[in-house]
């Protein structure tokens, strides 16, 4: 195929040879080596540098624009940026990812090498932290003034290896040796208070006032990470902030809570921003975590604040110039925190205050699993954020006193059960409670899980409110997601459609009309074929395993959590290698099953899947007797990086979440677009992928999510599956057999007991049935490789809804309500 280059490489702001003389200057000037001496590390550094050199002139010029607007800002707020590489996008972005590489090839360098040494930017856990780093790229790229806050953790999410089977957790050390894409800016530096006690005072005009004496200051140090839109003069930042200990100190405190010395104190600073906490059920009652969330909403906010008092004397404007967005509960501290500004150190009266906060937060919610709904102890509170406990409280009162009392007079039962402190031994702040009722729009992130986020999760609140729920479905940025991961895709509809389809993904549809064209057909899984060689190829690098890239490849990547199911997924496994074991001749294609996902450390049930699929993959692997039909692969440390290589890759994408608890997803759009079809539930966002694709173009399989309520309501017993279903009894008891463990019956039975007596919360036998049928259609399908081209070619050409653009338009139109700034 004679591939027309994506626009991005078209649209030249260096020639080749000036940024190979770039390059050079740099490999000099910055890196102090030349090309004989350097190596990759320095030859990707000087390549970053010359990049930048178009990036800060950007950053500059969008400041100046946003600063001489005066224009209204999102602030996004989110404990979490899964950012992974930037180099690469970067180059597509300022439009010189041609020039660059063949700069580097006649430098006598492969581009691809030198970007591998990037590591990646691993500051999330998974979908809400990859979300937030779609967000921020689609601002740029429609050039809305926009902040990203976060942390600048010394270690994002732990690395993960495999040994024997199982997973270990090693410290990820993104920036050991420097990060070209940062910048230190000292002259932001903020002070952070912690601990101490609240005096009441009276002024001399006799009004009371509140002192909060800290026990300890921190320093917030920022980093800015320059954020390049796509083919936009915009480069707006991300901003994170680097704990240290405090040049001043309030020794008074000090000296009453005895003698700390200075290198504990060091230490100590330091650990705020050391290490993101992994998604972990005891995550509560962490005072760090929580020390964490204060330190970068009171430096984000005292840097909101600073930009405001460059051009406003008081504060009636605030509201107008800035929203900010808590990307989940995780910055909900904010709130109080902005409370106690204006009240404390603004003198504004309470109303004034509240009138401000309620203008200003809008809240998204990521999920309605019941143990991630964030709750922190009020005694923890008390010991470290003293006066922000008492502002809660005062929220709270007022909110019950007026609006519950306003609603449900004299039912005390209902306050009890809207309070934002929950009573009980432990006392606890609900902290979705108070996001709802101060902020002035709550959104859930697809069409049902925001359906459900008013009827399950806040029902009473969304009668008290209703005008304050909205949906704002996800979606992803096609240009890390398509045209950066799968260069040859992005060429063909370079010639099929044009050239804006990375703006405005609606116009790959275009492409849906030669879903029948034989040629076309030919071309798309040629395409596919070579990102599956691509994988085959790593596969056999980090696992030792041989794949053959005509299997149909199955793919099941996300965070491991009983409810994504992926023991439903490993159920089937065994079920199909059971077939085979008792007819080798059973009717299947060649399959292989593909899994990518990190347990939270502390979860063991998670950690016993991984292990069980690596058991069950050495045996299936390495078992002449089914003839290479079926490999498992399990790929050690998913991330951003290996997740470029993976989706394009993909036939089947596994979206098989119990109906109800995926709240999104993302990864499904990320499949479909790139031409896998899914296997999935009728959950989060598959649904309206569904909507978009058409019922023929979706393999949907399982219980609804309001079969799954009444199922559950009637009574679930995990029994009658069991023993109802043969093959699920069968693949059941092998767990407990030493057939995949040699020599230590009992090493995978931790799976069955879960599923028996632990009740399966999550349906996995109810819906196996269903599954492991409908996969046999879809085998089916594959085999008649005309027709699953045609329902490919038209999942990739129909997903433009779930372009992240998209998603930032509804944010502006029905929240954030802002103007396009155009830089010079
Ligand atoms: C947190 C926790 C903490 C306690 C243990 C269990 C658990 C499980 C999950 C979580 C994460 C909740 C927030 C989150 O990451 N939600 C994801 O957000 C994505 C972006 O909106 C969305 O696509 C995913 O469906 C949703 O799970």
């Amino acid at each position: 195929m004679a591939a027309k280059k994506a626009k991005a490489t078209n649209t030249v702001a260096l020639s080749k040879d000036q940024f190979k003389d770039a390059i050079v200057k740099h490999l000099r000037s910055t890196c102090g080596t030349d090309e004989a001496r350097a190596n990759n590390q320095a030859w990707w550094k000087a390549t970053c540098a010359a990049v930048n050199e178009l990036v800060f002139e950007r950053l500059t010029e969008t400041s100046k624009a946003n600063a001489e607007k005066d224009s209204r800002a999102v602030h996004y707020l989110s404990l979490e940026f899964l950012m992974g590489r930037l180099t690469v996008n970067n180059m597509h972005n300022v439009g010189v990812f041609g020039a660059a590489r063949d700069a580097l090839a006649d430098l006598g360098k492969d581009v691809n090498d030198i970007c591998d040494e990037e590591p990646d930017m691993a500051l999330g856990n998974g979908g809400l932290g990859r979300l937030a780093a779609c967000f921020i790229d689609s601002l740029a790229t429609l050039n809305y003034p926009a902040v990203g806050y976060g942390i600048h953790y010394e270690h994002g999410l732990f690395r993960q290896e495999i040994q024997g089977g199982r997973q270990i957790e090693r410290p990820d050390s993104w920036r050991e040796y420097g990060n070209p894409w940062e910048i230190c800016r000292p002259e932001s530096i903020q002070e952070v208070p912690l601990y101490g006690y609240v005096e009441t005072v009276f002024g001399e005009d006799g009004k009371m006032r509140k002192v909060w004496h800290a026990g300890r200051q921190i320093k917030g140090v920022p980093w800015d990470i320059p954020v390049v839109g796509y083919e936009a003069k915009t480069v707006n930042v991300l901003r994170l902030w680097e704990s240290k200990a405090a040049d001043f100190f309030d020794w008074d405190v000090f000296n009453a809570g005895g003698y700390i010395d200075s290198q504990s104190e060091k230490s100590q600073a330091e650990a705020v921003s050391k290490v993101l906490y992994p998604n972990d059920e005891s995550e509560a009652g962490k005072e760090l975590r929580l020390i964490q969330q204060y330190f970068f909403c009171a430096c984000s906010l005292k840097d909101i604040i600073r930009r405001y008092k460059r051009n406003h004397s008081d504060f009636s404007q605030f509201s107008k110039q800035a929203v900010i967005q808590l990307n989940d509960t995780h910055p909900t501290v904010a709130i109080p925190e902005l409370m106690r500004i204006l009240i404390d150190e603004e003198g504004l009266v309470w109303d004034d205050a509240w009138a401000i906060c309620k203008e200003t937060f809008a809240y998204t919610n990521h999920t309605l699993l019941p143990e991630a709904l964030e709750k922190w102890a009020v005694y923890l509170f008390e010991k470290v954020l003293p006066r922000h406990l008492e502002i809660i409280y005062e929220i709270n009162r007022r909110f019950l006193e007026d609006e519950v009392e306003a609603k449900w007079p004299g039912n005390d039962e209902m306050k009890r059960h809207l309070s934002i402190i929950e009573e009980g031994e432990t006392r606890m702040v609900r902290m979705a409670f108070l996001c709802v009722v101060t902020c002035f729009k709550t959104n859930g992130v697809a069409a049902m899980h925001s359906e459900l986020v008013k009827e399950d999760l806040f029902p009473e609140f969304y009668e008290l409110w209703p005008e304050r729920f909205v949906n704002v479905t996800n979606g992803v940025t096609p240009r890390r997601w398509l045209l950066a991961c799968n260069e040859q895709l992005a060429n063909m509809y370079n010639e099929t459609v044009g050239t804006d389809w990375p703006l405005k993904l609606d116009e790959l549809k275009g492409a849906a009309k030669f879903a029948d064209d034989a040629k076309f057909q030919k071309n798309f899984m040629a395409i596919k074929r070579e990102k599956k060689v691509e994988l085959a190829d790593k596969i056999e690098e980090l696992c030792g395993i041989k794949v053959s890239p005509d299997a149909m490849f199955n793919v099941l990547i996300k965070r491991l959590h009983e409810y994504k199911r992926q023991h439903l997924a490993l159920l089937h496994i065994l079920a199909l290698y059971r077939r085979l074991l008792e007819n080798p001749d059973y009717d299947m294609g060649p399959q292989v099953f593909i899994f990518g996902s990190k347990a939270a450390p502390g979860y063991k049930l998670a950690k016993d899947i991984i292990y069980a699929i690596n058991k069950v993959a050495d045996k299936v692997n390495n078992d002449p007797r089914i003839k290479d039909k079926l490999k498992v692969v399990f790929m050690p440390n998913y991330r951003v990086t290996l997740a470029e290589k993976l989706f394009p890759a993909g036939d089947v994408s596994l979206q098989i979440s119990t109906a109800g608890y995926e709240a999104s997803g993302t990864g499904n759009m990320k499949f479909a677009l790139n031409g896998a079809l899914t296997l999935g539930t009728m959950d989060g966002a598959n649904v309206e992928i569904r909507e978009e694709v058409g019922d023929e173009n979706i393999f949907i399989f399982g219980m609804d999510c309001d079969e799954v309520k009444a199922l559950k309501a009637a009574g679930y017993n995990p029994w009658d599956y069991y023993y109802g279903n043969p093959e699920l009894k069968a693949v059941l008891d092998w767990l407990e057999t030493d057939f995949f463990t040699p020599g230590a019956p009992g090493e995978l039975a931790s799976i069955k007991h879960s599923l028996l007596e632990g009740g399966d919360p999550y349906l996995v036998l109810a819906d196996f049935e269903s599954f492991t049928t409908q996969y046999t259609a879809v085998d089916v399908a594959y085999r008649d490789q005309k027709k699953w081209a045609k329902m490919a070619i038209i999942n990739s050409a129909s997903v433009g809804k779930f372009n992240s653009d998209r998603s930032i338009e509804d944010y502006v139109d029905r929240i954030w309500k802002l103007e396009k700034v155009m830089p010079n």
